[in-house]
């Protein structure tokens, strides 16, 4: 995050000693945008460039405020705003390094998107027009200014639906910088949690079925685990995972009957840990 905000930061030339702040134009409330000199213009009776919340944090702009701009019917298909000279975007001069601009735009219709770059002269080499190609769902656009490199600007134009339009059109735009979106990567999954059953029987008679004991385990990273008589006697413990009990004692099989066993296991990822106690048949058949 940090990398991409001095990218960013440095990619839109943005004053820093007049701002002091090094972060994409967000329109966030401790951000930065929405307290610029936006001016909207040739757009009917021009409403206001609005700061409102996102219709939708589902996709890639998961942030919580975003520019509105109502396009009227009525209004010009170049209807824009344009933020104050100087004081806003401060003195940009355009490089090899941040000659690539880029917006999310959120629009109920397929039409250009311009970015317009303008001198403190208001001389400009002319709005740049990129389509969005979704709607109602938030989209990054990239507008490459190699053919500005050299020219210093102090105002940004933007013109969210350079369109006639049959209806007015609610657009909204945010995140304007020089950095692609890269989507955050998705938290990691929780940790699975250990667990462990305990089988009731086995027989180790060595007839190759059912010979050998062991607790019954998933996602464990440690176990210890006991076995003892009736009468408290131990007669096998192991703190191994891959340990299995084959029913000898002290050299020889132990007597058919019931033996308890008590163990605990855990999982260091998840922190869990299981604790169980059983009874256990000795079969000898
Ligand atoms: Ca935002
Ligand atoms: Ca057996």
């Amino acid at each position: 995050m940090a990398l991409r905000q001095t990218f960013i930061a440095s990619a839109l030339g943005l004053s820093f000693g007049m701002f002091g702040q090094n972060v994409p134009v967000d329109f966030e409330p401790n951000g930065i945008g929405a307290n610029w000199n936006w001016v909207v213009f040739e757009n009917d009776y021009n409403p206001p460039l609005q700061f409102v919340q996102n219709p939708d944090t589902t996709g890639i702009n998961p942030s919580s405020t975003v520019a509105q701009f109502e396009a009227r019917q009525s209004g010009q298909a170049f209807a824009g705003c344009e933020s104050m000279h100087g004081t806003d975007i401060g003195s940009w001069t355009i490089t090899n390094a941040n000659k690539i601009l880029r917006i999310m735009v959120y629009k109920p219709t397929i039409s250009d998107v311009g970015i317009k770059l303008v001198r403190f002269d208001n001389w400009s080499l002319g709005e740049i027009k990129i389509s969005n190609t979704v709607i109602n769902e938030w989209e990054q656009i990239e507008f490459d200014f190699s053919a500005h490199i050299g020219n210093t600007y102090d105002q940004i134009v933007i013109f969210p639906d350079f369109t006639g339009r049959p209806e007015d059109r609610i657009l909204y735009f945010d995140n304007i910088y020089g950095a692609e979106f890269v989507a955050p990567p998705p938290p990691p999954p929780a940790p699975d949690s250990a667990s462990m059953s305990l089988p009731n029987f086995f027989s180790p008679n060595y007839d190759g079925i059912n010979d050998l004991y062991r607790p019954a385990t998933s996602n464990a990273d440690w176990i210890e685990w006991q076995v003892y008589t009736r009468w408290g006697q131990l007669v096998f413990s192991t703190m191994n995972l891959s340990d299995s009990w084959n029913g000898l004692h002290n050299g020889a099989t132990v007597s058919p009957g019931v033996y308890f066993i008590e163990a605990r296991c855990g999982s260091n990822e998840a922190g869990n840990t299981v604790i169980k106690k059983g009874i256990i048949h000795v079969l000898h058949e």
